[in-house]
């Protein structure tokens, strides 16, 4: 890969929380889940820009998984699709970031997303499912006129992916650092990554790759 121009550049954290790794077992925990700390810090060195994104859901929330829905049954609604566990609230463990990762304050702008109870966001860029409710990190990162985005976090067939899709779409020149990243499956990890290469994002195993 060529080095990217760093003041035209920025690094997404996306939801590096210990909902997501084994630390919750009851939330959604993504194996080897705390391990993406080293590189997402060394990723923002390339960076002039470092944002980053919450899951920040209520309790309450429609989609959360019971005895008569189980996790992945459909949920109805426009928002949302399937039910998941709870994970990720205000006041848990689940909802603080890992260990090692900035302050929210202290990233250049940060996104709390999952907020509305009929809504289950998986990108960190739009509130909803339609794109159409935008959290602001596009516009931010258009305002500071950065061109390419490196992304890493939690989880990369989810939301790590859907990001990177939005950010793709948006007109950035998308990295996805895999080194930064784990994913909830095998399978649905490779086809994330299948449909990140088919949208021309670019896939880098390891945060050396970005020295060129
Ligand atoms: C995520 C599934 C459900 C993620 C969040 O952060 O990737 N995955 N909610």
């Amino acid at each position: 890969m060529n080095a990217l121009p760093r003041a035209k550049t920025a690094s997404f954290d996306v939801d590096p929380q210990y909902a997501f790794t084994p630390e919750c077992p009851n939330e959604l925990p993504v194996s080897g889940g705390t391990e993406i700390v080293p590189a997402l810090n060394h990723q923002a060195q390339f960076a002039a820009i470092r944002v980053g994104s919450k899951d920040s859901h209520s309790p309450q929330a429609i989609w959360i998984a019971n005895q008569d829905t189980p996790m992945f049954s459909p949920v109805e609604g426009d928002n949302v699709d399937i039910a998941w566990n709870a994970h990720a609230i205000p006041g848990t463990k689940g909802f603080e970031l890992i260990k090692g990762l900035p302050d929210p304050a202290d990233y250049d702008f940060f996104v709390w997303k999952g907020i509305e109870l009929d809504m289950h966001p998986y990108g960190a860029c739009y509130h909803d499912l339609k794109d159409k409710l935008s959290t602001g990190v596009i516009e931010f990162l258009k305002v500071k006129a950065i061109e390419n985005v490196i992304v890493g976090g939690l989880a990369t067939d989810y939301c790590v992916k859907t990001t990177a899709l939005q950010l793709k779409r948006a007109g950035f020149h998308v990295i996805v650092n895999l080194q930064a990243c784990r994913g909830i499956a095998p399978d649905t990890i490779e086809a994330a990554i299948q449909e990140m290469q088919a949208a021309e994002i670019v896939i880098i195993q390891n945060t050396a790759e970005l020295e060129g």
